[in-house]
């Protein structure tokens, strides 16, 4: 039988080739998509998030953990739309307008997926209409704002009032993050959450979004 924290391990591990091997064989075996998510690359990553915030693992190991996730995830998620399986939520990020800053935001990206959240990406210097056209779908529950920039900082109060504007505020929750940002601008602005690192923002995502 399959021994799921095995790819656990090889995703905290960062091996990507061991994780795709791992994961295919587990499925070879029967193991449902969900089962492998959630008690292999899942339970793998949030280990990944405690060992970051506890300053054991740096943003390389992430990253490369992540990369490791994503080898696992390339095999089960066709499998997994099969099953109808649904993920925890569905997340909008996206670095605000007039800032190109990636790296934290992917690093976001890639723990929300790892804590089993479907991701839209819309990438840097995201307008305020943007976010308000992907939100006005209706598919989504949370948005996730990154500035990295102190000058950028107000497009995140700006993509807030564009949804109150549009109507679509009160549908959706929203958490800010990123190294100039604060709680107390959180508050200021009216967002929902703050996050200070992707570890935490994946308990936010959970904690404004309850499963
Ligand atoms: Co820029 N840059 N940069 N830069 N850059 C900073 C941010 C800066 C602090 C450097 C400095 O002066 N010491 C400074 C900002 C000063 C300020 O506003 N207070 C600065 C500046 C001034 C600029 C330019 C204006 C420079 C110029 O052109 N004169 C320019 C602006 C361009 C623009 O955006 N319009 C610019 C450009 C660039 C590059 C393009 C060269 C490059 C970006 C490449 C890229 O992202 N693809 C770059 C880089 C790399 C940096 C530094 C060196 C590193 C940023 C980074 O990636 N950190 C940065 C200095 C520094 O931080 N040491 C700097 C690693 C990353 C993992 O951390 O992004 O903080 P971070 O993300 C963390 C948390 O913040 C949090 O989680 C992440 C992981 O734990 N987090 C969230 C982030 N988003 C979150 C969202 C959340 C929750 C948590 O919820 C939604």
């Amino acid at each position: 039988m399959a021994d799921l924290q095995k790819i656990a391990d090889a995703v905290i591990a960062g091996n990507r080739e061991e994780v795709a091997q791992l994961t295919q064989a587990a499925v070879g075996e029967g193991v449902g998509p969900s089962d492998v998510i959630n008690q292999g690359l899942i339970a793998g990553m949030a280990v990944v998030g405690v060992k970051f915030k506890a300053n054991e693992f740096y943003v390389p190991e992430v990253l490369i953990a992540a990369r490791a996730m994503h080898a696992g995830m390339d095999i089960v998620k066709p499998l997994l739309a099969e099953t109808g399986a649904k993920p925890r939520g569905i997340v909008v990020i996206g670095t605000v307008k007039g800032d190109l800053h990636d790296i934290g935001k992917n690093l976001v990206s890639m723990m929300l997926e790892g804590g089993g959240w479907e991701v839209i990406d819309l990438d840097v210097d995201v307008a305020p209409e943007k976010f308000v056209e992907v939100i006005s779908q209706g598919k989504a529950q949370l948005v996730a704002l990154s500035a990295l920039l102190t000058t950028t900082m107000p497009s995140m109060k700006d993509t807030i009032d564009a949804m109150s504007a549009a109507g679509v505020r009160d549908s959706i929750k929203v958490f800010i993050g990123g190294a100039p940002v604060t709680q107390e601008y959180a508050d200021e602005i009216g967002a929902d959450g703050y996050a200070p690192d992707a570890a935490s923002a994946v308990d936010k995502a959970n904690e404004l979004i309850p499963a």
